[in-house]
């Protein structure tokens, strides 16, 4: 069985984390993750803090097992999910999207475990210094809103450039994904795609089918020229948005063409004018599982790997 440091630390079976899709990972999907021996998050997005409470209180009444809260720190909200999340006492907090230094502080006080995504070596420096307790090292294949640099070459530049455990993300759906973030350095995983086809995650039944359909090429990234570049599903709504970023669309016109997108895919399912978000992995994800069940199949598949590794040695 694989273990690693960031199970001792967070009292979890599994070194695999569930990541904090905005609209997506709510306390449901958060529970049914934790249940089955890894982390379930719950997604703040852009959400107030009542619906980050309501969601925490929801998963507290599926499990008793750890949950974490992705924190969005572009959100509208996020100063009110910041102090939600400290009096609800969700075991750790994720952040993406953005430096959460000023934070920090106050969740630490609260008893939370502090696990930024980090992009870069700078961020991973400061924030071992402020603090955190571990580190997710996402690399551009993911889906959402992604970085610049690849799993393969951020994952093992973090690692050198901290003492703390580092988790790798994007692009790993399956157990050799998860050898090779070993590989690399990591003590665990986070995936998000991978979740998508949980049979209790409840996205609407078209995006799900999507990405049981999806193949290689499947995803392109837009949104660059806003500066936030997100990574979703080549639809017919990627291609026009990403005609309209090039094209010269004023900037007010291009945010309100984005506006709401995310919603319409996840609940209404709209091709016309929803944004799928989906990693570059969406095509390894074949079948519908309950969630404890794509973790106990990609740890077996990753047992069998790192098993086999030897080979290589002559
Ligand atoms: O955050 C994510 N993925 C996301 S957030 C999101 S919602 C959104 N919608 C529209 C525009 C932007 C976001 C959808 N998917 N992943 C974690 C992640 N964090 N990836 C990259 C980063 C990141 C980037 C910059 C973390 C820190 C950072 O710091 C920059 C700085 O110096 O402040």
């Amino acid at each position: 069985m694989i273990k690693s440091e960031i199970c001792e630390m967070l009292g979890i079976t599994y070194p695999v984390f569930q990541g904090g899709m905005a609209w997506i990972a709510d306390g449901k999907l958060a529970a049914a993750v934790s249940n089955g021996g890894g982390l379930g998050i719950i997604a703040a997005g852009n959400a107030p803090g009542a619906y980050v409470r309501e969601e925490i209180r929801k998963a507290r009444s599926l499990t008793d097992k750890p949950i974490g809260v992705n924190i969005m720190l572009l959100s509208p909200f996020v100063e009110e999910v910041a102090r939600v999340v400290a009096e609800e006492k969700a075991e750790v907090v994720t952040t993406g999207a953005g430096n959460p230094s000023k934070y920090m502080e106050a969740w630490k006080a609260a008893g939370i475990r502090v696990i930024p995504v980090v992009p870069s070596v700078a961020m991973a420096k400061l924030m071992t210094r402020l603090g955190a307790s571990a580190l997710i090292a996402e690399g551009g294949e993911s889906g959402g809103h992604v970085g610049e640099l690849t799993t393969m070459v951020l994952v093992p530049q973090i690692c050198d450039a901290t003492t703390l455990p580092v988790l790798a993300a994007g692009g790993i759906a399956d157990g050799r994904g998860f050898a090779a973030a070993c590989m690399l350095g990591a003590c665990g995983v986070q995936m998000g795609t991978r979740f998508l086809s949980a049979k209790e995650c409840t996205i609407h039944p078209v995006y799900k089918e999507k990405i049981l359909k999806a193949t290689d090429l499947c995803t392109m990234v837009t949104g660059k020229r806003l500066g936030h570049p997100v990574r979703s599903l080549r639809t017919n709504f990627a291609r026009d948005y990403s005609k309209a970023e090039y094209g010269g669309m004023p900037d007010e016109e291009l945010e309100a063409l984005g506006t709401g997108a995310l919603r319409l895919a996840v609940q209404e399912g709209d091709e016309k004018k929803g944004c799928f978000l989906s990693g570059q992995i969406a095509a390894m994800v074949k079948k519908e599982q309950p969630a404890g069940e794509i973790i106990r199949e990609v740890m077996e598949e990753a047992e069998a790997v790192l098993g086999e590794a030897h080979k290589w040695v002559k």
